[in-house]
């Protein structure tokens, strides 16, 4: 039995929160009211937070812009040693946020703690990247004449995640916009905000032990208000959105009329390729994890399953068997797969997505619907359920936040690579096969036009040192390992002359 009152009370939530968190200091009007949080776990109100308004907003704001004057001229290397002890909090911490994570957003322990975990790693990976902030070094086409770039922060770093990875994503974010020299303003999903409210109390207490000032990392709670004067001021130069491609649209489009950059993690319909070829035991478990997994509310998560004909029926009855024994109740029950879904209004989505699917002639093999009585009484569990379909069904086109998985046939990967490409969506992708010339052809120019394309491993559970994110609606940015860091500085080319002339480029002559 977890004790969720003490686990609050070790990350310092409180019964009433206040709006926004410059760093030690909270505050709130309080004009616009409180919101409640409430476990789809058990349906219990955990904690009541207030919503933040206009005037929260200027006063986080103007704080932020001043503590990024100080934050940048910090060496990179000295940021990093205090993204370092960000790491180590969160490893002091890691049980009890991996368990508020799973209590208040409904994902399994195991999954709240991998989360916790993916924290850890992007600090660790940043610190090390506070020392390769790297630019080229390029020969001049003039005599004594040096060219180079530099990279140098864009300011204040906008951060707008969803509720489904409510702490790991604000950290892939962070960690780098961090040790970038940016400072960061969050805006969580008013879902999970007691998630955030945690995080932003345990890097507060780094930057305090560092005597750092207010305003390197805020938090400002609400619901859509407060990303919407993000969106669309110009004090913020970068904004990372994670969330639905329709709320992505409207960000993009006001970040994007301003000139500002953004960083865009939206939708997936992410599918893994079953060849007659493949691994079946490992094929059933990557299936089945990547639909179920996070009760199917990663963009990550395995949407569809496009099955060679050949093995189309044995692999039909593996799944159901697989599902059958699927436990469904309490994520902080170790024994139990699948959690709830978020909330009511979820499980409202999913049942109409059924319903639209059976509508254009899905045919359900696993049947869904909601479950109520004991242990479900908060009215989010579900059942996983699978459905045989064409791919071409708006339904399939689209993307449902919840564990619905659709089956397609096909005969030649050919047409499996176009069926999965098929969809406005290019997150994540894989192929499950033992030859090497499917998998080649899957991971080549013709094959995966996802961002995220793998072997014999399902679609989610990505490593944080890759970049991450994908193409098409899914929005074009790249977060965490690789060179994402880039997405978080402004590239600024130098040319140094040491003649004493002043030759110009291209040979052009220009004499007075
Ligand atoms: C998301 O669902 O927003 O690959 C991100 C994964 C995780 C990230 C998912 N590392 O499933």
């Amino acid at each position: 039995q977890t004790d969720i009152n003490s686990v609050l009370k070790n990350l310092g939530i409180q019964e009433v929160s206040q709006a926004f968190s410059t760093g030690s200091t909270w505050g709130g009007t309080g004009s616009l009211g409180t919101l409640d949080s409430y476990s789809p776990a058990d349906g219990r109100k955990i904690a009541t937070v207030q919503l933040a308004d206009q005037e929260d907003y200027h006063t986080v704001i103007s704080q932020a812009q001043t503590a990024f004057s100080y934050w940048r001229d910090i060496p990179a290397p000295k940021r990093g040693d205090i993204v370092r002890q960000l790491g180590d909090a969160l490893r002091h911490h890691k049980q009890d946020l991996g368990t508020l994570v799973s209590y208040e957003m409904g994902k399994s322990l195991q999954e709240g703690l991998g989360e916790v975990q993916e924290m850890i790693d992007i600090c660790d990976f940043a610190v090390g990247l506070s020392r390769q902030l790297y630019g080229l070094t390029m020969h001049s086409e003039r005599p004594h004449h040096r060219m180079y770039e530099q990279w140098h922060p864009l300011g204040i770093a906008g951060i707008i995640s969803a509720f489904n990875f409510p702490v790991a994503v604000w950290s892939w974010n962070a960690a780098l916009a961090l040790v970038c020299g940016n400072v960061c303003v969050w805006k969580p999903s008013s879902k999970t905000a007691l998630c955030a409210i945690a995080c932003q109390q345990i890097l507060a207490g780094v930057l305090k032990k560092n005597e750092m000032p207010e305003g390197i990392s805020s938090l400002l709670i609400s619901e859509e208000f407060i990303g919407d004067l993000m969106s669309n001021d110009k004090s913020i130069p970068l904004v990372s959105f994670t969330g639905s491609t329709r709320v992505g649209r409207i960000v993009s489009t006001a970040v994007g009329s301003r000139f500002g950059k953004s960083i865009l993690e939206l939708g997936g319909n992410n599918t893994i390729i079953i060849s007659k070829e493949a691994d079946l035991d490992m094929s059933v478990i990557g299936a089945v994890f990547g639909a179920v997994g996070t009760a199917g509310q990663r963009c990550t998560s395995t949407r569809r399953l496009i099955i060679h004909e050949d093995i189309y029926e044995d692999f039909k009855n593996r799944l159901v068997k697989a599902y059958g024994q699927l436990r469904i109740g309490d994520p902080l029950d170790q024994n139990n797969h699948v959690g709830p879904l978020i909330d009511q209004q979820a499980v409202a989505m999913y049942i109409k997505a059924i319903e639209k699917g059976k509508a254009e002639g899905a045919k359900f093999i696993v049947e869904g619907g909601a479950l109520s009585g004991e242990g479900y009484t908060s009215g989010c569990y579900v059942k996983p359920c699978v459905a045989e379909v064409e791919n071409h069904y708006k339904i399939v086109q689209e993307e449902t936040f919840a564990p619905i998985l659709y089956l397609i046939k096909y005969k030649t990967l050919e047409e499996a690579i176009k069926l999965q490409n098929a969809v406005p969506q290019g997150l994540s992708s894989a192929i499950m096969t033992l030859n090497l010339r499917e998998a080649e052809l899957f991971l080549s120019a013709a094959g995966s036009d996802c961002g995220i394309a793998n072997v014999n491993i399902g679609t989610s559970g990505a490593e944080i040192g890759g970049a991450f994110g994908g193409e098409k609606e899914t929005g074009g940015g790249r977060e965490s390992g690789s060179d994402a860091w880039k997405g978080y500085m402004r590239r600024q080319t130098n040319t140094i002359n040491y003649a004493d002339t002043l030759p110009l480029a291209q040979g052009i002559k220009f004499n007075l």
